[in-house]
């Protein structure tokens, strides 16, 4: 017998901006990622105000999902999924998020993916925004630090609700909303970079704005919480957080509290908003921190308190460690560092591998809210190798999920109700933080490279059958392939 669900969600996720392309197809629009171009672990992407002729940008055709759509859910079909993780691109349904009617051509283009879904049994799941803001609203209104983006939001919500309301059920508001209490945010999720150009790691760090930004995020979430239990109450409405547990260094207890603050600011303050429908009490003192205020309005309260989420979703790919020692050695994790952890290996990327750090979180996520929780990411960032064959033999993908997922199966058995878990990268796509390709997080191989060559071409990678199996046994045999 499964430990797990018999409608364990099993599935896959990716993002319309990574994935699809067409970046200007069909009267879409650009977004912020399509101002971003390709950058490496080494070397940050930058950021360009208009599009440079002969620069590379990763998200104008990524990998042709777009065109590639009912090949590739087909695959996923294959391997059993019974959810499918992607994201609407705002700018497809909304070119400037500004116009009154939504441009029909993008709305087909959902049709079309969520009936294929259908069609393979498939339920999807869907972010509303997922690093997809359109530049147009950075150019007018420093992204979300404007108050009217709420509304534009909502215009787009009602859109998509009333479009897609008998195709799907499982909706989520922001993509790791809490990538707006860190600097990088401001570029992939407030999109409080007006008139910046230049390199991701020189972001000018203006908190101000991130948690201005924050605030009307918060509540553009809520309202469509709201609205979508009032007219679709079929519909199950949830967050997603960027969820990077934090242990301290040392049990120095300086170390654990600094531990704490640093657990508040990056992964609870954002929750206990969107699950208790309230800012926390430490809220103040964070706010305090950066020397900052938040506007708010007279009713924005009530819109937090009636707009909580029914399931909470996070990603989770590595834990880090936090103290007071300045001379701690620094993990490598790219955006997200802390102080290196002795016990843990790191992916060729930096990112610190902890499968316990999931069941921990799990737990710790759980003791907090009482609602049903799915890890919507998680995954292997890796550089694989096409044999001359064909064959992609990522045993080390495999291991990592294996592990994940049994500890996962723990954190169940602890009493946690999980729904399910869809690994980030089911096919590869352009990487978020780097721009690159050759971040591989794929169960199926694209021939798609970083100077853009590539005939698209999907192919099976060895943990394409594995994670068949696990599906097919809901997750009981996880032995080798
Ligand atoms: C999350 C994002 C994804 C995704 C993933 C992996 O932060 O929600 O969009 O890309 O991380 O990160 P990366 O692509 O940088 O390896």
């Amino acid at each position: 017998m499964s430990v797990l669900r018999k409608d364990f969600l099993w599935g896959g996720a990716i993002a319309a901006n990574q994935a699809e392309g067409a970046w200007n197809v069909d009267g879409k629009g650009a977004s912020v990622s399509d101002h971003c171009t390709g950058g490496s672990h080494t070397v940050p992407k930058r950021v360009t105000v208009g599009i440079e002729p002969g620069t590379f940008y990763p998200s104008h055709e990524a990998i042709d999902f777009y065109g590639h759509f009912e090949g590739d859910i087909a695959l996923f079909a294959e391997m059993g999924f019974k959810t499918f993780r992607t994201s609407i691109n705002w700018t497809r349904i909304f070119p400037t998020g500004m116009e009154d009617e939504p441009n029909e051509a993008g709305l087909a283009f959902y049709d079309r993916l969520f009936s294929c879904c259908k069609e393979h049994g498939i339920e999807p799941l869907v972010t509303i925004s997922h690093y997809e803001l359109p530049y147009a609203l950075v150019e007018k209104y420093n992204g979300w630090e404007g108050r009217e983006l709420i509304d534009y939001f909502m215009n787009y919500c009602k859109a998509i609700f009333e479009r897609y309301k008998d195709k799907v059920k499982y909706w989520l508001t922001f993509n790791e909303i809490n990538a707006g209490t860190m600097p990088f945010g401001a570029v992939l999720s407030t999109g409080t970079i007006r008139g910046f150009e230049g390199s991701m790691a020189n972001i000018p760090d203006k908190p101000a704005e991130r948690f201005q930004a924050l605030h009307h995020q918060f509540l553009a979430s809520a309202k469509a919480v709201k609205y979508a239990h009032e007219n679709y109450p079929q519909f199950k409405m949830g967050n997603m957080i960027c969820f990077v547990t934090t242990y301290p260094l040392t049990c120095n207890p300086a170390d654990v509290l600094e531990n704490q603050e640093h657990m508040r600011e990056m992964n609870w303050y954002c929750s206990d908003v969107q699950v208790r429908g309230e800012y926390p009490a430490y809220a103040q003192k964070i706010w305090k921190n950066h020397g900052i205020t938040v506007k708010m309005e007279p009713g924005d309260a009530e819109i937090l308190k009636e707009g909580t989420v029914d399931f909470y979703t996070f990603s989770y790919y590595s834990s880090n460690t936090i103290s007071v020692d300045p001379s701690a050695a620094a993990s490598d994790g790219n955006l997200i560092a802390g102080s290196k952890n002795p016990y843990l290996e790191s992916s060729d990327w930096g990112w610190q591998i902890d499968p316990k750090g999931l069941h921990y979180s799990l737990n710790e996520i759980y003791d907090r809210y009482r609602i049903p929780l799915m890890v919507v990411e998680n995954g292997l960032g890796a550089r694989d190798v096409k044999e001359a064959d064909g064959s992609v033999n990522d045993f080390y993908r495999i291991d990592y999920l294996r592990k994940h997922i049994e500890e996962m199966k723990k954190a169940v058995e602890d009493g946690v109700d999980l729904m399910g878990y869809t690994p980030w990268g089911c096919i590869d796509l352009v990487s978020a933080s780097t721009g690159e390709m050759a971040k591989r997080y794929g169960f199926i191989y694209v021939d798609k490279y970083d100077d853009g060559t590539g005939d698209l071409s999907r192919s099976r990678k060895k943990s394409f059958y594995w994670y068949k199996k696990v599906i097919a046994t809901n997750g009981e045999d996880l032995s080798d392939i």
